[in-house]
């Protein structure tokens, strides 16, 4: 097997070493931590006034967790640990009604960044060699200009296209002969299933490898894409809180993510005790954000259900592995890779008026993309009327969500008392998925 490396010395490297570097790094995140008003109070509470308190990781582990509702509620500034003019991006997590989640970035943080997205296509085994096709939508989301930025330092070609407009996908794909594609897994199988319409054929390319992430998927799915196009297919995992993507990820021998160690300190907890797991327990994944200036992170929980691997992986690098995630602790709901909650869904359609009081939210597989139902009873009155109004009525309920959460649901209008009653916690989600 061939194995590469972008930065040899901060892959390979004594555990211990690594340990140490990890306990500096927490005491200065500490201390830029300090610099906002949110940790300032939270670190205040339990007696942390300096990085120097934090002694041991034990000490660490004293730290309370931060939660994405503490994002939200330091909206837009109250977690901006460096002054304004510092700041040179922000990137928001997609899929939130009213009040966004907001990472802000200084130069270091978005070069430190784009050395992990280097380091992790250079694990997979890509090079200047290699010319890649960016199919993650480019904007507040990370998947675009993160990859992005990764894949320009390890001197690959980048094609920015964007998500969407299968099509002209496929024809980039063939005319700039792309050997690297970087999709969430359900679009790389509606591109596969696009080729015959559109006229192509797998020997119009050159494809070796794709990236995919930003969506739960399972090992039989990465066996279909792979064998569907002849490809090697790699997992990358990420989140916007922690970056974007370039957290964990696959290296050749795709036997887990190794989790970028030297930026990112994770600890697995127990979701309902908070306890830390056993060693290579199953758990939900806790992060820190070890280099970060603009926006560090203490203690995150990104509700991703996981566990650390046992034993090195045969490429030789110190960092440990995760699983692929199993699935969230929490509610969240990712349709075709964009993140979004129930109760975000219910807002919008409560707040319109001819919407009664009952309703689900369906998921299924259309092809290989998620396709969203959301079924609504509405007011009686509208069911005597014509049907045109009732048309009207779906596409307005439709096109809010769309405005609002970036979902493109069909949407299903019943008469009131047609849908199903609970006694106790009404079932709302109705998600007929593949499982992982
Ligand atoms: O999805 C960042 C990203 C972009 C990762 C491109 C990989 C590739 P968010 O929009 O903040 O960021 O969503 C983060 O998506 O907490 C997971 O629940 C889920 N997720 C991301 N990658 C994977 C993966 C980006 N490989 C949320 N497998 C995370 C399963 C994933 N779930």
């Amino acid at each position: 097997m061939n194995i590469n490396f972008y930065n040899k010395s901060d892959e390979i490297m004594d555990r211990g070493l690594l340990e140490k570097k990890q306990l500096e790094k927490i005491r200065s995140l500490v201390n830029r931590a300090l610099a906002t008003p949110f940790y300032k109070t939270l670190l205040a509470d339990v007696g942390i006034r300096n990085g120097k308190d934090i002694r041991s990781f034990r000490d660490y582990q004293q730290i309370p967790f931060t939660q994405k509702d503490d994002l939200r509620k330091a909206f837009p500034s109250g977690m901006l640990a460096i002054p304004r003019e510092k700041v040179i991006r922000l990137h928001a997590s997609s899929g939130t009604t009213g009040i966004p989640t907001v990472i802000y970035h200084s130069k270091n943080d978005i070069d430190n960044w784009t050395d992990l997205l280097a380091r992790s296509l250079a694990a997979t085994g890509c090079t200047e060699q290699d010319v890649l096709q960016n199919m993650m939508s480019y904007g507040l989301f990370t998947g675009g200009l993160g990859m992005h930025y990764g894949a320009e330092r390890l001197g690959m070609m980048v094609i920015p296209a964007s998500a969407g407009n299968t099509q002209r996908q496929l024809n980039m794909l063939r005319n700039f002969a792309v050997t690297v594609v970087h999709a969430t897994p359900s679009y790389l199988l509606h591109i596969y299933s696009r080729l015959d319409s559109y006229g192509f054929s797998l020997k119009d390319f050159n494809l070796k490898k794709a990236m995919v992430g930003a969506e739960p998927h399972s090992e039989d799915t990465r066996k279909k894409i792979e064998s569907l196009f002849k490809i090697d297919v790699y997992n990358s995992y990420g989140l916007s809180e922690m970056n974007g993507p370039g957290v964990a990820f696959e290296c050749v021998y795709k036997t887990g993510m190794h989790l970028w160690e030297d930026a990112y300190f994770m600890e697995i907890i127990n979701p309902d005790t908070l306890e830390p797991q056993p060693e290579g327990g199953q758990g939900e994944l806790v992060l820190s954000t070890l280099n970060r200036e603009a926006t560090p992170i203490l203690r995150y929980r990104t509700r991703d259900l996981t566990s650390i691997l046992p034993g090195a992986c045969e490429c030789g690098r110190v960092h440990r592995r995760i699983t692929r995630i199993i699935g969230r602790s929490d509610d969240m709901l990712i349709i075709n890779g964009v993140n979004v909650f129930p109760s975000q869904i219910e807002e919008v359609i409560m707040r319109m008026p001819e919407v009664g009081t009952n309703y689900q939210i369906v998921l299924e597989k259309k092809g290989s993309l998620d396709q969203i139902i959301i079924k609504t009873e509405v007011h009686q009155g509208i069911f005597n009327d014509n049907t045109r109004e009732l048309n009207q009525l779906s596409k307005r309920i439709a096109e809010n969500l769309k405005t609002s959460i970036s979902i493109n649901p069909k949407v299903e209008l019943h008469e009131p008392g047609q849908l199903p009653v609970y006694e106790g916690k009404a079932k709302r989600v109705f998600d007929n998925r593949e499982k992982i």
